[in-house]
């Protein structure tokens, strides 16, 4: 009879080991699992359809027309613009004019290497300008 108990007392050890060594392998699992590479979304740079150059929060660029690059863009309904800032000050994408602004859009101030997108869902001639820097104007021609 004790033989039988000691039997059954190694017996039940033995599977309470065999059973924790199962939980443990799962748990290793598991953690395997989690460390699984992550997938790194990348952010791809979008192009600017138009930029805001170097030096235009000094008067001059108005002269060539560069205060934004190209001065004059020409889309399609529906499309969307993309202005970049590639100055070292801050400008901003205003429609309407200095003196006289529309609520359509405004970009606030953009800081340098900063964008703003607006998109164009109906035809029109849109001009914009900075609200920083008088002689910047831009235009947009929605077709
Ligand atoms: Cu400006």
């Amino acid at each position: 009879m004790k033989k039988i108990a000691i039997t059954i007392g190694t017996i039940s050890t033995l599977i309470l080991a065999l059973v924790s060594i199962a939980v443990l392998n799962q748990e290793i699992e598991s953690q395997e699992n989690n460390s699984e590479p992550e997938i790194k979304t990348q952010e791809i740079e979008s192009e600017a359809d138009v930029i805001m150059p170097n030096k235009t929060s000094r008067p001059g660029c108005e002269k060539t027309d560069a205060c934004y690059v190209p001065s004059t863009i020409t889309i399609n309904q529906g499309e969307t613009v993309t202005w970049a800032n590639k100055d070292v000050a801050f400008h901003s994408v205003t429609s309407g004019f200095y003196d006289d602004p529309t609520d359509l859009f405004d970009s606030g101030h953009l800081d340098p290497e900063e964008k703003f997108s607006v998109t164009f869902e109906e035809k029109g001639i849109y001009n914009y300008f900075c609200t920083l820097h008088p002689w910047m104007a831009g235009k947009v021609l929605v077709e």
